[in-house]
């Protein structure tokens, strides 16, 4: 059985950029998740960890003191290895500029952008939340001081994405471009081992993963086809699962078959999901894994993006349900 680490080496011809980075990114993200994974697993016994930290985040949103945790926790942990030269996370208004103070030959080459903390309202109910990640390599020279373009690029320029779900187990599944593959970290030695090899979206997929409760602030597009879903038919009717974890959803519906669906609402007319920190790096991953991830009508990794806390409609999962929901869409227009 191999580990993160063998597998990453084995494979390391397929990774465009240099071995020695992909290390160093991979052993920050290991590190990082680790340290969540053990938070998590003791945040039932311990008042630390659960409940809100007392202060709101950037979008208004209570911010509670796993989600700090997380955030912190990634940020140190890339700081600390010379490879990334600025991060952006859900959880800071600006990006957050990295010096390399060693100043040596890998010289901070990269760009992370992270949702340390996905799912937040799952944090103090024991149910799944998760990690996304997305890594770019920076577009202006190593010498001049980073701006904000570096972090705006449209997400086929991923190098690297992927997510770390906490749930009954923890796994982490990641891209380079090449397919996807879960790890499964077994936490008596804090190894993660592949589990989940070449991960694919079953063709015909049965689920169909959105918040209902906002029914009546959806399109008429959407609600036709929840209808759809809901009718008889060839491989239907669907059914509902939603946790209200990106991470969680996504994880799985790509095991199961099945469709997640964010559009946009009267409460949130651009959609509530951020394009760069939570849909790219999902949208990445569900292309690597056969998939289709849309914004409704463009593909998520076309969109060039002009804020960093950019929103949009989000819909990812089997081509062949996404395309019949864009149908959908555009014939309500
Ligand atoms: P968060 O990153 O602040 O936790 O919020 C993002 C989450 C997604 O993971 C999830 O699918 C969605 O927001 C749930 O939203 P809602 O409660 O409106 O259904
Ligand atoms: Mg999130």
């Amino acid at each position: 059985m191999y580990t993160l680490g063998e597998f990453i080496i084995n494979n390391i011809d397929e990774f465009y950029y240099s071995t020695e980075s992909i290390l160093r990114l991979f052993s920050s993200i290991k590190l990082a998740s680790k340290a969540i994974h053990k938070e998590v697993n003791k945040a039932g016994i311990t008042k630390k960890i659960i409940g809100s930290s007392g202060i709101k985040n950037i979008h208004g949103e209570r911010q509670k003191k796993l989600d700090n945790f997380a955030h912190k926790t990634f940020v140190e942990s890339f700081k600390s290895r010379n490879v990334v030269c600025g991060i952006a996370s859900e959880e800071s208004e600006n990006f957050i500029v990295i010096k390399n103070e060693k100043k040596d030959y890998y010289g901070n080459k990269y760009i992370v952008l992270i949702d340390p903390l996905d799912g937040s309202s799952n944090i103090d109910v024991n149910v799944p939340i998760g990690t996304i990640f997305s890594v770019y390599k920076r577009k202006s020279s190593i010498n001049i001081n980073l701006t904000i373009d570096d972090f705006l690029q449209e997400g086929i320029r991923q190098i690297l994405a992927g997510y770390v779900i906490y749930g009954s187990s923890t796994i982490l599944v990641y891209s380079i471009g090449n397919g996807i593959n879960g790890f499964t970290l077994d936490p008596s030695i804090g190894t993660f081992y592949l589990s989940h090899p070449n991960m694919k979206f079953p063709k015909k997929g049965k689920i169909y993963s959105i918040n209902e409760g906002n029914y009546d602030k959806f399109s008429d597009g959407i609600k036709k086809f929840l209808r759809y879903c809901q009718e008889e038919g060839r491989n239907r009717p669907y059914t509902a699962r939603y946790i209200g974890s990106l991470v969680g959803d996504f994880h799985r519906n790509i095991i199961k078959g099945g469709i997640y669906i964010y559009p946009k609402t009267a409460t949130y007319p651009q959609g509530k999901l951020r394009l760069l920190y939570e849909c790219n790096p999902i949208a990445f991953l569900t292309e690597q894994a056969g998939g289709k991830a849309s914004d409704g009508k463009n593909r998520i990794l076309n969109i060039v993006p002009k804020m960093l806390h950019q929103r949009t409609p989000f819909f990812c999962g089997p081509k062949n349900i996404v395309s019949k929901l864009e149908e959908f869409i555009i014939n309500c227009e």
